[in-house]
């Protein structure tokens, strides 16, 4: 078995950054460190959530002198309307998201750029959305999923379908407290008229509507997202993949995707796979295409293709830096307008790809389902003649690379589970051994680590200190986003990395064959996690609050992750975060989301910017659940 020794540290993530960091000043670049220095310390009034700008009058900014703006709206209401406006943003950018790719179902033909790969899937969702299918040809019941899909963004009436997958005790709670999610354009706008000027300054309704907002993301936009994805290009089986900078190859043509939506990204790896494109690379002096990605696109492509992952979010910067990367390919989300200008240092071609994140500098080639495959092709065949361009001076490559196993959707996880006792009750599968497991104490609980690395904290340092503390204490994790990518980085994200475990979890992984950490997918697939943790409630007969299962982001940043806990507390699942929320001006929304949303959903947000001191809440938290359970 591999040991401590066989992981990439902190410490040696951080010297490559450093000497990546050499290059960009020898190349006349600048990087986010020298971003981090001019902007701290951060504006007072933005951290703590008290500045408003809603109207003309304004902005207005509470201090000790001036209580109010000038209409009237109070710390509490000015930090819980921007809090609100935050969720909703990160809502309105999964749904969106998913929204696109619904339209790519839409486009699906038998012999065109997209079709269907999961038709099982289809099957099922067609059931569920009421659509027939008997004798009906595939392409046209995916057409008709696709449209019912579109109508959960502004149906006048009714709730989220996907909601009705929650344990009943979940809905009936959503349902007494007013928050059970309508249409999801539907709780935006909501969320967005609250917050307009004039309308409501009570913090608990705008924290009500935030967990509703929430709701329609994670059981509404992410997990459609989700699942058309699936249908799309595969539901995700476990492949071995690897990670870090060492992915990048010297003698290869470099091309990164980068962002989340994986219509884009697909047609690219798709393309780079065909032997025009690699005869090409070869003709110009290349040993072939590496193709690797980056943030949660890279954990798309990782978990359908096992195309390897070069890092998250915060190494975007360093993928440039390495001066080998022929062309970064976008889509949306997550990325730094400063790769334009950092590009332009090298002889990289950074290419944006969608009307959603129009960056000036780049190359823009607005994707289009029709033509995807050609300007995929096309844009291939210009990373290849951008091979010559290089500059041999400005190569450093690290050595770090991770092996890596990813793509353990709840389907594989059944599957896995499936394999210890013939357990499997119905069409949905069972989690009853990891029930028994955790009852028994062999397992203690489970986590879900999720989100971005960030510079207000020591990058990927919480990650890697909580990750390597829960293991130790048998807790076995799932991860998704650049939490997994970090996770992916450090070598924690395979088979050997058992020795990290306590005697109970390594039991456990022995006996189930799988890893410690179970990579679930992309940011957006935390809709994964709520259908795990669901259906663990439901096997176990309880509700997801009596769980020892907790969700943690410890260096998010996005306003999507805003939105992610709060429809992963209002599914009864408490949170803990590593970096504060922007409303510590407000004592009264602080309180609200620490302690309030405990009355009102049974979970709330616990807050510690110390790794050690957060990952131990984690553990207490979860060792009163189990005695509160009496186990
Ligand atoms: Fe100031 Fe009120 Fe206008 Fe906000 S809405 S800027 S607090 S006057
Ligand atoms: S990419 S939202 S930095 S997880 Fe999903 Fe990573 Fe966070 Fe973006």
């Amino acid at each position: 078995m591999k040991t401590l020794e066989n992981m990439t540290t902190i410490e040696q993530m951080e010297e490559v950054t450093a000497k990546l960091k050499e290059r960009a000043v020898a190349a006349g670049a600048e990087t986010y460190e020298d971003r981090v220095k001019v902007q701290t310390p951060h504006c007072k009034f933005g951290e703590d959530g008290i500045c408003c700008k809603n109207c003309s009058m304004g902005p207005c900014r509470i201090t000790a002198k001036a209580k109010r703006g000038i209409c009237g709206a109070d710390a509490d209401a000015i930090a819980g309307r921007n809090y609100l406006r935050t969720i909703a943003a990160g809502t309105a950018s999964h749904s969106d998201h998913a929204r696109e790719i619904l339209h790519v179902l839409h486009s699906t033909k038998r012999d065109g750029n997209y079709q269907v790969r999961d038709e099982a899937k289809l099957l099922r969702l067609a059931k569920e959305y009421g659509v027939k299918t008997e004798g009906r040809d595939i392409y046209d019941v995916a057409h008709e999923v696709a449209e019912v899909g579109l109508m959960e963004f502004g149906k006048p009436w009714g709730h989220q379908v996907f909601a009705k997958r929650a344990i009943k005790s979940r809905q009936d709670l959503w349902e007494k407290e007013g928050i059970y999610p309508r249409a999801i354009d539907r709780e935006i706008a909501t969320s967005l008229h609250m917050t307009h000027m004039g309308n409501t300054a009570d913090a608990e309704a705008l924290i009500r509507q935030g967990l509703r907002t929430g709701l329609s993301n994670g059981w509404g936009g992410s997990m459609i997202g989700t699942e058309i994805t699936d249908i799309l290009f595969g539901t995700p089986i476990v492949r071995k993949s690897e990670g870090d900078l060492g992915t990048l190859e010297k003698d290869m043509v470099n091309i990164v995707v980068h962002g989340h939506d994986p219509a884009f990204s697909e047609m690219v790896v798709t393309a780079c796979e065909l032997k025009e494109l690699q005869d090409r690379a070869k003709s110009v002096g290349a040993k072939g295409i590496n193709v690797v990605g980056l943030c949660c696109t890279a954990n798309e492509v990782a978990m359908r293709h096992g195309v390897r992952m070069v890092g998250n979010f915060l190494q975007q910067e360093n993928v440039l830096l390495t001066g080998v990367v022929e062309m970064m390919c976008v889509d949306v989300q997550c990325i730094f307008p400063a790769l334009a200008s950092l590009a332009a240092c090298f002889h990289t071609q950074f290419v944006t790809s969608s009307p959603i994140a129009r960056i000036p500098g780049s190359i823009y080639v607005e994707f289009k389902t029709e033509t995807a495959m050609d300007q995929a092709k096309q844009l291939i065949k210009n990373a290849i003649d951008n091979f010559k361009n290089r500059d041999p001076g400005k190569i450093y490559i690290p050595a770090n690379k991770q092996p890596a196993v990813v793509g353990y959707p709840c389907e594989e996880i059944i599957h896995h589970l499936d394999g210890v006792t013939n357990s499997h009750v119905d069409e949905l599968g069972s989690y009853r051994p990891a029930v028994d497991a955790i009852k028994a104490g062999v397992l203690r609980g489970a986590v879900g680590i999720v989100g971005c690395n960030n510079p207000r904290v020591r990058p990927d340092y919480s990650h890697f200190e909580i990750m390597k503390e829960l293991l130790r204490n048998d807790i076995l994790i799932v991860a998704t986003g650049c939490a997994a990518q970090l996770a992916t980085k450090a070598g924690l994200l395979n088979f050997e990395a058992k020795w990290a475990c306590g005697d109970g979890l390594r039991r456990v992984c022995d006996l189930v064959n799988i890893p410690p950490i179970l990579h679930m997918g992309a940011c957006v697939d935390i809709s994964r996690i709520l259908l795990l943790v669901n259906g663990i409630a439901r096997d176990w007969g309880v509700d997801t609050t009596a769980l020892p299962i907790v969700g943690v982001a410890p260096e998010w940043m996005s306003e999507k992750a805003v939105s992610i806990a709060n429809y992963v507390v209002s599914s009864g699942i408490d949170v803990y975060l590593g970096i504060e929320p922007q409303l510590k001006g407000s004592a009264q929304v602080w309180d609200l989301i620490t302690q309030g949303t405990r009355k009102i959903v049974g979970a709330g947000f616990t807050i510690n910017t110390d790794p050690k001191g957060l990952v131990k809440a984690i553990i207490d938290g979860i060792e009163a659940k189990r005695a509160a359970l009496g186990i």
